[in-house]
């Protein structure tokens, strides 16, 4: 069998790159020198005013293979909230993009819609996590970041693990540092590389990347957590990345330098982790190998599932 003529070669590079080009920039919108710029969230009301801290009054929508959902999932399980905030699960559209319910609610199918139906009007992201209200049929929060906060924090009458501070007063500036670095660098930084439109936007943010797991991996020779000793949302922030790491994000996203199972201390800290009471019931690896590697269409066209790579490692115990 001979290989394809080259004009063939050449016009189905061309087409697919213009149309690769169009995808890429409504899925990840970049600036004008093709780095991913990540959209702010737009609801952003605390628990005050209007909106009161009740048990069963609140929702959160979210996507089992959603990384910023995640980390409500796992603040959800620490606190013990289980029974008094509701978890709604959305199922990704693989042809129409964006988040499907999986029964129709005040007459909505899709995420999207009922983003419309609590804002009349709405033509943002319709992402997950998003905090929902049933009383005033509102959406309270969409930021993951606030959202763990309001979870850690103005709940606790409620909660079976009340006692369980994820932001004590004392670390404040030290969450708020590394939140900002693994932000930028991991959370971020592994979409900065996946949906990178250029060479260099791609090269700068995996040269990020690497620099901070190196950084952390180091650290965490001489203690347990980011900011000591003790368990911090900062912690939980940088979990949900880490747990998808060799899954999707080492080949998927190119990051490609190592693996979470190449560093000895990031490994041991995920699994720490990754064993606490509630966690790895959050974590469902298949369906998040299914909705990365076969809803981002532009990043694997072809929509072959990879199989699950070895994570053993988290079942590893300390000795
Ligand atoms: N900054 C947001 C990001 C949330 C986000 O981007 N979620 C993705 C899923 S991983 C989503 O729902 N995307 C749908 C869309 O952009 O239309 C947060 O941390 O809550």
């Amino acid at each position: 069998m001979a290989i394809p003529p080259s004009w063939i070669v050449k016009t189905g590079r061309s087409i697919w790159t213009q149309i690769w080009q169009l995808m890429m920039s409504q899925l990840a919108p970049p600036n004008d020198r093709g780095e991913y710029q990540r959209p702010q969230s737009e609801f952003r009301n605390r628990l005050d005013g209007i909106y009161a801290p009740e048990p069963n009054r609140y929702r959160l929508y979210v996507g089992w293979s959603c990384p910023w959902a995640h980390r409500t999932l796992v603040v959800r399980a620490l606190k013990g909230l289980e029974s008094s905030i509701e978890i709604v699960l959305v199922q990704g559209d693989a042809n129409a993009g964006g988040w499907t319910l999986s029964k129709p609610e005040h007459g909505c199918n899709t995420l999207a819609q009922l983003y419309r139906f609590g804002k009349l009007g709405y033509t943002g992201r319709s992402t997950v996590p998003m905090l929902w209200d049933t009383q005033t049929y509102s959406i309270v929060n969409n930021e993951s970041a606030e959202i763990i906060e309001i979870l850690n924090s103005d709940f606790n009458d409620f909660a079976s693990h009340p006692e369980l501070d994820l932001a004590p007063i004392a670390l404040q500036d030290s969450i708020e540092q590394w939140n900002e670095v693994v932000y930028e660098t991991v959370n971020n930084g592994v979409y900065r590389c996946g949906f990178a439109q250029t060479q260099a936007a791609y090269d700068n943010a995996h040269i990020e990347l690497f620099a901070t797991l190196d950084r952390v991996n180091d650290l965490l020779a001489s203690q347990d957590y980011l900011c000591g000793d003790l368990l911090t949302l900062a912690d939980i922030r940088l979990f949900t990345t880490l747990i998808r790491f060799d899954l999707v994000y080492n080949h998927l996203f190119k990051c490609n330098r190592r693996r979470i199972r190449d560093y000895p201390q990031l490994q041991a800290y995920l699994s720490n982790i990754y064993q606490l009471p509630g966690v790895a019931a959050t974590c469902n690896f298949s369906t998040i190998l299914q909705d990365y590697y076969g809803n981002l269409f532009p990043l694997n066209p072809g929509g072959i599932i990879p199989q699950l790579p070895d994570m053993s490692y988290l079942r590893r115990v300390d000795s």
